[in-house]
């Protein structure tokens, strides 16, 4: 495999004509144009609403229209002018809806009213507010233990709403708080946490414009993370070295058009992007890092100062085990493991060591492995070698997912809180909250299986379809007595029903929240920290939905008969839960006022100031040999991904521009003479099947076999519709992650 030159690069380039015309076509499809558009012009401006798409920063002079196609889609699908009323629930049974796709569920429009499961007519109907919250209450009050409760939270909700979630469980006694981070960066956390004491990214977006060199591992921001490459784009434009670690050639990362420069320059073939391409093994990054690092010390060995000693001795430990490690790691195992020759390690690892200022990013491409954690913390050895952590133009960066997730758990969405914190919340609101940990996502699906959680809140997200093993997923959330879904779209998550379920609509981002006729704003983190204000301005879907800290309250006020807590008084104005939170967390101080400053304020990283908040109190170089990772003759490495019409589970469309693929999504990419050595053909379909540890079998069938460069014995197909082949127990070490990028298994032909 040769390194790609610019000269071998496909003449398509990412966002650009296509991407604008796409958009406008979603606002149709929607039938959103008023509102959409509308939203559309507030949108990541001060005064205006946070992107309810990824967590990219928004950039500080944002132009008329800082957004993205896939921003507009998630807008357009907010916005939506179509509804599913009390009328639409009784056309259908639920067993009817479950035979309904998600793309179907999607389309039906914005929720509009409670509804409660009536199991005697397997229909959904209309239930007050009241009820409602009486049914929650009267559940919770009745546990026999609070760990019976389990509280789940996606990361679209707001910092307001989550510190009042997190509240409310830790004042009924739990912290059982699985989150969408378990399925997501949670092995980043865990991974910087160990390595540099905090577990976020230490860049902030002005780094970008600095670096000498960008590294891109197991991204493919030209989908999930659009306005990302804007900042390569202008990297790249003044010579900063850009360096792609993916199986897939993503469009995105090759070339890209900026939007607003697209009707100039029609014909433009976009700019480059990448400077070196290299197409790993999926799951072979952890070599592919080690083959890095043995460069970098060769290099130093052969002539010293490459590395930046002076950072070296005064602040990490573990350089020397580090070493030796690398020294018995050969090169035939790296090459092996991660597919890819000496040559073009050599190649990107000369790239390193010329720059003086590297930033390396990553997303679910490592995070969602077995080694997750050691790989991620092989890319901090690297940047700690020459100093790149804690200077401009240099630093970690994990590119984190949905646009809160990262404030969800700086307010304590954790199933471990530190004491410190708990300490906290019991200074300030004077309970003793739970100080033993709490479920996270994968063992709160095993407590449910075991019938050890009688009620299951899901804060947003879909947890029925975005976590693995769905047949057994599945069955956990039936055992559960009550299942409550807080969520403004239809999904699979609502007819996956506890014994009782309710599903309480409530208002989403692009909507003006008004308390006491009182319009509020509400507060998110993206993925450099910068926490800033979103203020909606539609008109709410429905004059029957609450806001998302309105209905924690309620729901609060229905189970704690002897709370202290005046829940009342902190809904109806947001400034107070502010207030509440700057109390807890020293680091919003002057919460309210700091907000009112376009753009918002930085958290304070401690890394980034070179203080390491770790056991050792330095940065720390960790070290582990390579696993074992043969595959038997006819298996394959299958990794999930995301299409370009799709939000998780959200989705949006059947296409998948970018891979060039039209109006379906059971598809499996395939290396071509893999194809020809299975005796199968393109466009074929085929069963794909998985094998547990434990020898048991999961299926899913009829995909279709797209020939694609991708790497030999590699795969790939989109999630939700393979999550059915992660076994439950196939998780990441130390972070639980589930193991969505390595599923190992066999193609048969389908019998149709
Ligand atoms: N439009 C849109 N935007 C989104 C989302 C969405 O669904 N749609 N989801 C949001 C969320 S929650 C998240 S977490 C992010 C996800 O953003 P990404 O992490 O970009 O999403 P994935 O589609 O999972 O893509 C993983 C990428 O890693 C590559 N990859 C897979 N396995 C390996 C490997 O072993 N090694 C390497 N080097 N690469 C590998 C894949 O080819 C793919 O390009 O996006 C966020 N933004
Ligand atoms: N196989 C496989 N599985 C994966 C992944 C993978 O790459 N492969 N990725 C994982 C990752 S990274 C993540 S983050 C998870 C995502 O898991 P989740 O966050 O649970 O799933 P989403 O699909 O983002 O949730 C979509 C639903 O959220 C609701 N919603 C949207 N906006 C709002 C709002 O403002 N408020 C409320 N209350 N509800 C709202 C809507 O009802 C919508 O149907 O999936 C994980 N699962
Ligand atoms: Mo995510």
């Amino acid at each position: 495999m040769k390194p790609a030159t610019s000269k071998s690069l496909p003449t398509y380039s990412a966002a650009g004509f296509a991407a604008l015309t796409s958009s406008l076509r979603h606002i149709l499809h929607e039938k959103a144009v008023y509102p959409g558009v509308k939203a559309l012009l507030r949108m990541n401006k001060p005064g205006g609403f946070d992107c309810p798409g990824c967590a990219w920063p928004d950039s500080k002079h944002p132009s008329v229209a800082e957004f993205c196609e896939n921003g507009v889609k998630a807008v357009a699908a907010e916005t939506t002018t179509k509804r599913v009323t009390a009328e639409f629930f009784n056309q259908y049974t639920v067993s009817e809806l479950l035979q309904k796709d998600g793309y179907w569920l999607e389309q039906q429009g914005r929720l509009t009213q409670p509804m409660q499961y009536n199991s005697a007519t397997d229909k959904y109907d209309p239930i007050s507010w009241e009820k409602a919250f009486y049914t929650i209450g009267q559940t919770i009050q009745h546990l026999s233990h609070p760990d019976e409760a389990v509280f789940y939270t996606s990361g679209r909700t707001s910092n307001e709403a989550a510190f009042l979630y997190q509240l409310f469980g830790r004042e009924v006694g739990t912290n059982n708080f699985p989150d969408c981070s378990n399925m997501c960066h949670e092995s980043s956390g865990v991974a910087l946490g160990e390595s540099i004491g905090i577990g976020k990214g230490t860049v902030l977006l002005e780094d970008f414009q600095e670096a000498e060199a960008i590294f891109i591992f197991g991204q493919n921001p030209g989908t999930n993370h659009p306005r990302m490459l804007i900042e390569l784009e202008k990297a790249r434009q003044r010579g900063c070295e850009i360096v792609s670690f993916n199986p897939l050639k993503e469009i995105g990362l090759q070339r890209f058009t900026h939007p607003q420069k697209v009707i100039p320059t029609l014909l433009n073939k976009g700019s480059e992007i990448s400077s070196l391409y290299l197409q790993p093994l999926i799951g072979g990054d952890f070599a592919l890092l080690k083959g890095l690092i043995k460069v970098v010390l060769d290099a130093e060995a052969q002539q010293t100062g490459q590395l930046d000693w002076p950072f070296i001795k005064t602040h990490t430990t573990g350089f020397e085990q580090l070493k030796q490690d690398i020294e018995q790691t050969s090169w035939q195992e790296i090459t092996t493991q991660s597919g890819l020759s000496q040559e073009e390690i050599t190649a990107a690892a000369t790239i390193y060591l010329k720059s003086n200022k590297t930033i390396i990013c990553w997303a679910m491409g490592l995070t969602q492995h077995t080694h997750a954690v050691i790989t991620i913390q092989q890319i901090v050895n690297l940047l700690l070698l020459k100093g790149n952590i804690g200077k401009p133009g240099a630093g970690v960066c994990p590119v984190r997912g949905h646009s809160n997730v990262q404030g969800d758990r700086t307010m304590g969405i954790v199933e471990n809180p530190k004491k410190d914190f708990l300490a906290d919340l019991e200074r300030v609101f004077g309970f003793k909250p739970p100080q033993e940990p709490g479920y996270h996502t994968v063992e709160a699906i095993k407590a449910m299986h075991l019938g050890k959680v009688k009620i299951f809140v899901g804060m947003g997200g879909n947890f029925a379809a975005a976590t693995p093993d769905t047949a057994f997923t599945e069955n956990a959330l039936r055992k559960c007595k009550l299942t409550v879904q807080i969520s403004t779209k239809l999904n699979r998550s609502h007819l996956v029903t506890g014994e009782q379920a309710l599903i309480l609509p409530c208002l989403g981002r692009t909507e003006v929240d008004l308390q006491n006729g009182v319009p509020q704003k509400i507060t998110v983190e993206d993925s450099m920290s910068m926490v800033h204000a979103s203020e909606g301005k539609n008109q709410p879907a429905s004059p029957h939905l609450l806001s998302e800290p309105a209905i924690v309250a309620c729901m609060a006020i229905a189970s704690l008969p002897h709370t202290t807590t005046d829940w009342n008084g902190l809904v109806s104005d947001y400034d107070r839960i502010r207030s509440k939170i700057e109390e807890v967390f020293p680091s919003f101080k002057n919460f309210n006022e700091k907000i009112k400053h376009p753009g918002g304020f930085h958290l304070r990283n401690s890394a980034r100031e070179r203080e390491w908040h770790t056991q050792t109190g330095k940065a720390n170089f960790i070290s582990a040999p390579l696993p074992e990772m043969e595959l038997a003759p006819g298996q394959f490495r299958l990794m999930t991904i995301r299409s370009h019409d799709q939000y998780n589970t959200t989705i949006y469309g059947l296409d998948d521009r970018y891979r060039g693929i039209k109006g379906e999504r059971k598809v499996v990419f395939i290396h071509q003479e893999d194809m020809a050595q299975a005796g199968l053909q393109a466009h074929d379909l085929v069963d794909i099947q998985s094998l547990d540890a434990q020898g048991t079998a999961r299926r899913v069938t009829n995909f279709k076999l797209i020939p694609y460069d991708i790497p030999r014995g590699c795969t790939a197909a989109y999630f939700p519709e393979t999550n059915a082949l992660v076994s439950i127990d196939a998780v990441a070490h130390k972070s639980h992650t589930p193991v969505s990028k390595y599923i190992v298994v066999t193609l048969e032909r389908s019998i149709r």
